[in-house]
């Protein structure tokens, strides 16, 4: 079958036994791949219910049909499990050689089972597939796991691995992939460590299956240096995702102080031109000619890798203004396996918890010692903090209660991404509606928002530009998988994805052709919110309560006295279902999801899951 291997690895870590499944020509155009492959497994596979860090849970590893192809960053690989955060679907997006070495290898997704023993190395090389010993390993860094791996296997293999936050089950640990990759936001590196498995490692010597190999060659080639050249005109990976802070700073998005501020005057010490200047080296994912992960050395001289999210939730979301120090937080969350942006959130909601009264310590905005101290802490749950922290932001505030619920800054579990959403209700809803918890993964609508339409306003365009968004990024990259960032940084044409995917499938397709398989997962991963939650309603999809809050608006700048109103949110929320075809609840009906091709899914959802 051109543009798959139509093959997926099963492993089972319990009793070591592994086999091959072949999938057919339906299931590939109906779930493209990717994140497609991943939640149509998941949805099938797991029963309601079960414990996300238990054995029954399941972690898949899926490409897509342009993942690993020699065209513009698509080294890009999707790693997904039921999610220890939400207690649904969750996934992430990672670059890694395990792209390609997977498809090499025959495969397009790995679905790994069951419980190891003791420690575990999966390592996969074509037809051999073989459950080696991590004892040396486990208890390491990702930084000391990855040259061991590389010293054995080569640097050329694809390695996922995770650090001691994914051992000690960190609910927001994630997977790991050579220098700085990291992917997994809502706990895969979780799901892993209660696998005691530690790396996977993988090889493959096959080629591809392309219809068209030498088209494709040839025209990847000409693409990779059209995105160089598109790159070096805009000077964007000079400073990568980081240069959007001075923006999120001035237009009032950036948070400070656990979101408490929108802005702040010394964010210019941790902005895209204070890494710019502190650059030591660049690294990147495979098959990319924009590479974006710049490093500079923490106040340990060691090398830390920085992102826009990582710079903002470990900076001035901490009233951290060092860009050294916050090159420290990142570097231990990357060596730890802790995600950046949920371990700054959840640092900062406790902060904040103290300074309300909620909870007792004495951790303060701007204490870098006791934030590096607490961080270590989290990833050995070490302590009663340390243990509970681990657990994210909301678990933490059930505890504490005191009201704090209201500040811990998260939807559906997750911890929301480094835009403050006080008075941006377009985002905030992306943030609402984003199936696996609050990530602007789904819908970056911000920048339309603030520089194309009236802020206040909470119109109709806005929910439809948020599910036009949803389609492009969460349904058609997350399921071709291939890094967004040459069309939504860069400018490359949305046009140039079907055309790689017509020269390796053999196909005709158009980019409209992608959308009705990117709606299907949407709907499937609300039926599979539904299956776990049955009662839910259209409170799961509100951003934090600490928007709605008259009292913590902003005193000063451009949004002084503003916040998101309750009734202007809920009917864009509305406008959001309707368009969808979901119905009061955010469920989507059952006309949809017979329209969707998802009939079948509908009864799996089981007789107390209502579907109007
Ligand atoms: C992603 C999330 C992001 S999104 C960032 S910064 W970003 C954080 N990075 C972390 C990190 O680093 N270390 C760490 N320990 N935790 C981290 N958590 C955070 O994880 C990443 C890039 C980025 S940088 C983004 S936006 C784009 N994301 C893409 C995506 O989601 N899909 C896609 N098809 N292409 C994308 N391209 C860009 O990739 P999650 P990476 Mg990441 C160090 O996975 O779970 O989605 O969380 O993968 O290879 O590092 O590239 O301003
Ligand atoms: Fe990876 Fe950045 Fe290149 Fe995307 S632009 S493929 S995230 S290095």
């Amino acid at each position: 079958m051109d543009g798959w291997t139509g093959q997926i690895l099963r492993v089972n870590l319990t009793d070591c036994s592994w086999r091959r499944e072949a999938f057919d020509e339906d299931f590939a155009l109906k779930w493209i791949g990717g994140r497609g492959f991943a939640l149509k497994i998941l949805y099938d596979e797991l029963a309601p219910g079960i414990d996300p860090l238990g054995p029954e849970n399941k972690l898949v590893v899926a490409v897509g049909p342009i993942s690993g192809i020699s065209a513009p960053n698509t080294g890009k690989t999707v790693v997904a499990a039921k999610s220890p955060m939400t207690g649904a679907y969750g996934d992430g997006n990672l670059g890694t050689r395990v792209t390609e070495k997977l498809r090499k290898a025959g495969f397009d997704a790995l679905i790994v089972e069951g419980r190891a023993a003791s420690p575990t190395l999966l390592y996969i090389d074509d037809e051999k597939v073989e459950f080696l010993p991590a004892d040396e390993i486990w208890g390491q860094g990702t930084y000391a796991t990855n040259d061991w791996i590389y010293a054995r296997y080569g640097k050329g293999a694809g390695v996922l691995n995770i650090g001691q936050a994914g051992e000690n089950l960190v609910r927001y640990a994630v997977i790991r992939s050579m220098e700085g990759r990291s992917g997994g936001r809502p706990g895969m590196g979780a799901v892993m460590g209660s696998k005691l498995l530690k790396a996977i490692v993988v090889k493959g010597s096959q080629p591809i299956p392309q219809a068209f190999p030498a088209e494709m060659k040839a025209m990847g080639r000409d693409d990779l240096r059209a995105v160089r050249a598109l790159d070096q005109a805009s000077g964007w990976s000079k400073q990568g995702t980081t240069g959007v802070l001075s923006w999120c700073d001035e237009v009032a998005a950036l948070p400070v102080n656990n979101f408490r501020q929108t802005h702040h005057p010394l964010s210019h010490q941790v902005n895209g031109p204070a890494l710019q200047a502190a650059t030591v080296a660049v690294y990147g994912c495979p098959n990319c000619t924009m590479q974006c992960g710049i490093a500079m050395l923490d106040t340990e001289r060691r090398e830390s890798e920085l992102d826009y999210e990582n710079m903002g939730l470990l900076g001035p979301n901490l009233g951290l203004f060092d860009i050294t120090q916050v090159a420290t937080l990142n570097y231990m969350c990357d060596d730890f396996g802790i995600d950046t942006m949920s371990g700054g959130a959840t640092l900062s909601f406790y902060a904040d918890a103290i300074a309300h009264g909620a909870a007792a310590g004495d951790l303060r905005f701007g204490d870098f010692e006791g934030f590096r101290d607490t961080l270590r802490a989290i990833a050995h749950r070490d302590g009663p903090v340390g243990n509970l922290l681990a657990e994210g932001s909301l678990r933490a505030a059930r505890v504490f209660g005191h009201g704090s619920e209201a500040y811990a800054m998260q939807v559906k579990g997750l911890e929301v991404s480094a835009y403050n959403c006080k008075f941006i209700p377009g985002m905030a809803l992306a943030f609402g509606v984003s199936p696996i918890g609050a990530h602007h993964k789904e819908s970056w609508i911000i920048s339309y928002e603030i520089t194309q339409t009236p802020r206040e306003s909470y119109g109709r365009d806005k929910a439809q530009k948020v599910v036009d968004l949803q389609r492009i990024r969460g349904g058609l990259f997350e399921a071709i998988v291939s890094c967004r960032f040459p069309w939504i940084e860069v400018g490359w044409g949305l046009e140039a994805y079907p055309k790689y995917f017509n020269a390796v499938t053999g196909r005709e397709w158009v980019l409209e052709d992608f959308w009705p398989s990117a709606d299907r997962i949407y709907a499937l991963m609300k039926l599979f919110w539904l299956r776990e939650f049955p009662d839910t309603d259209r409170k799961a999809d509100y951003p934090p309560a600490a928007w709605f809050d008259p009292a913590n608006a902003d005193t000063d700048g451009p949004i002084a006295g503003k916040h998101l109103e309750y009734d202007k949110y809920d009917e864009l929320l509305g406008h959001y279902y309707d368009i969808r075809g979901y119905d009061h609840r955010g469920i989507p009906t059952r006309e949809t999801l017979e329209r969707l091709g998802l009939a079948a899914e509908a009864a799996a959802a089981g007789a107390h899951a209502v579907i109007s």
